[in-house]
């Protein structure tokens, strides 16, 4: 079957494993194809191309949902759903979006763009059928990433306090967040990962399922037959943390064998209780210069696909607003110890990366978790006498994503009056990234805080100046930078004199309102 010629995700059932291995081919090359061409994220696609046709093939998507975490990973679940012949215009303008969109295909079943919503909008779908007396699957596909955010895991304690509520998560791991992975989490699932192969287990699998008191007896044939691919079932340590959490754990499985990955949905879906499938996947699979370089080519812009690097641009840019916060920020941290920058996950894209590399004791990501971050920097910051002997934290987050920290911002920052610099990258318009990603709420919800001082430079080294001048204000400040670069107005390296908060700045002489 050609994948130009499928045009409904049921058109899958009944395939082979071998001819669904070639569509697998086809997903590849054509993703491969535009983003090379239009630019967008890469590597999360062609790491979850068995995982989607296996599960579909698993479902029936005119009545299950499936709600795809963050949604960048949904390029191959686009192209069998409808999209192949648009797929040319993806992230422009009327064209095929970045991320899943309700209004772009009834496939879509939940729209995203932040991420670990995925298990509580499935968890709620679920809710809603059981209400209506339907009986529909649902499941939730999230990367470890994803799963170290706080609504995940909220929803992973509520979700597990329901056994009669059929629900399955399938977790997407790829060992890779944009960057990789950090905290305690990452670390179980790095130990359940690398825990012996499968051919070491014993072969009596049907006699371990038995004893296993959340599944026992009622354990379906298919689970039965996965010779020793769902590990849990000879190593009762494995996945143990989502089986305290009252999900039964099935995993890990090679995420890019799709018999075996069909075996196990079909297996999980007849649980009818909640379920977490663990998948390992290799992040860029099938595209040697992704697999090489994951963070590289998470997203990219177009670039060659013999070579693998970036079509540069005809007109040379300047230095982005990001990098040049990045490098300020590691020159006043050289200079004062008590200054530390942090991060959700998002290092290379802040600017931030350039104080982890040079300074790491004064930087600390805390994975994707903004509202952490905030309350974390808050208790930082006045962790001393009197809130000026704490800490100086200087917490970088994209504008759309701080839009989640909004109560840390006025409850545990604003009201306190503590002297916390939030410095808001992609703040405005953003572009191709779509709706979710607009940083065009910021001055609103900002502004509404008490004590915060807002700030938006005009130019390269003015960033400079308000970036001195919110580590020296004793009370919160927020700093906005654009996406992209500027003008490339000279920045320096030292010697940034602090602005007078409040004082405006007479740029030319006039009479009229606007003198141009
Ligand atoms: C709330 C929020 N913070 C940050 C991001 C930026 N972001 C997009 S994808 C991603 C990594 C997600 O990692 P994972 O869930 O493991 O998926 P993978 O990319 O590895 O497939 C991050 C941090 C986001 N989308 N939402």
């Amino acid at each position: 079957m050609l994948l130009s010629e499928l045009s409904h995700p049921n058109q899958l059932h009944g395939l082979t494993v071998s001819q669904l291995e070639e569509i697998a081919c086809q997903i590849r090359e054509r993703h491969l194809q535009v983003v090379s061409t239009s630019g967008g994220h890469l590597g999360p696609g062609l790491g979850v191309v068995e995982l989607t046709l296996a599960l579909y093939q698993t479902l029936d998507l005119d009545f299950d949902k499936v709600v795809w975490d963050v949604g960048h990973q949904g390029y191959p679940h686009k192209l069998i759903t409808g999209r192949f012949s648009q797929f040319d215009s993806l992230r422009q303008q009327n064209g095929v979006a970045g991320y899943l969109k309700r209004s772009e295909s009834k496939f879509d079943h939940f729209g995203a763009g932040h991420a670990s919503t995925s298990i509580s909008a499935a968890l709620g779908m679920a809710i809603a059928r059981d209400r209506k007396g339907e009986n529909y699957k649902c499941v939730a596909v999230i990367g470890d990433g994803a799963l170290t955010g706080g609504m995940a895991l909220e929803a992973i304690n509520h979700a597990g306090h329901l056994p009669n509520t059929p629900l399955v998560v399938v977790l997407n791991d790829n060992d890779m967040s944009i960057s990789p992975p950090v905290g305690a989490l990452s670390s179980y699932l790095n130990k359940v990962r690398v825990s012996p192969p499968l051919q070491f287990l014993s072969d009596s699998v049907q006699e371990s399922v038995k004893n296993i008191p959340l599944i026992g007896k009622d354990i379906p044939e298919e689970l039965k037959n996965i010779k020793g691919s769902v590990r849990r079932l000879s190593v009762p340590k494995v996945g143990a943390v989502f089986e305290e959490l009252g999900f039964t754990y099935m995993g890990p499985i090679d995420g890019h064998d799709i018999g075996n990955l069909v075996k196990t949905f079909n297996a999980a879906h007849k649980l009818k209780r909640p379920v977490l499938v663990h998948v390992v996947t290799t992040k860029g699979k099938g595209y040697p210069y992704a697999e090489a370089d994951q963070v590289g080519y998470h997203a990219q812009s177009a670039f060659d696909l013999t070579t693998g690097k970036s079509i540069p641009s005809k007109k040379p840019k300047p230095v982005s607003y990001s990098k040049i916060f990045g490098q300020t920020l590691l020159k006043i941290c050289e200079q004062d110890s008590k200054v530390v920058g942090i991060t959700a996950a998002m290092a290379t894209g802040t600017g931030l990366d350039i104080l982890q590399k040079n300074i790491p004791d004064q930087y600390i990501d805390v994975g994707i978790a903004e509202q952490h971050a905030v309350t974390l920097a808050a208790g930082m910051s006045c962790d001393g006498l009197k809130p000026v002997d704490g800490l100086k934290p200087v917490v970088a987050i994209y504008s759309t994503f701080l839009q989640r920290a909004f109560d840390q911002l006025i409850h545990d920052v604003g009201i306190q009056n503590l002297p916390v610099s939030f410095v808001l990258d992609r703040a405005g318009i953003v572009g191709a990234d779509g709706p979710t990603h607009q940083g065009q709420y910021d001055i609103s919800y900002m502004r509404s805080i008490p004590n915060f001082v807002l700030m938006a430079p005009k130019d390269e080294s003015e960033l400079q100046r308000m970036l001195i001048t919110s580590i020296n204000h004793n009370g919160p400040t927020a700093l906005r930078i654009p996406r992209g670069s500027g003008l490339g107005v000279a920045v320096m390296d030292e010697g940034w004199e602090p602005l007078n908060i409040g004082e405006a700045e007479i740029l030319e002489e006039g009479e009229d309102i606007c003198n141009s």
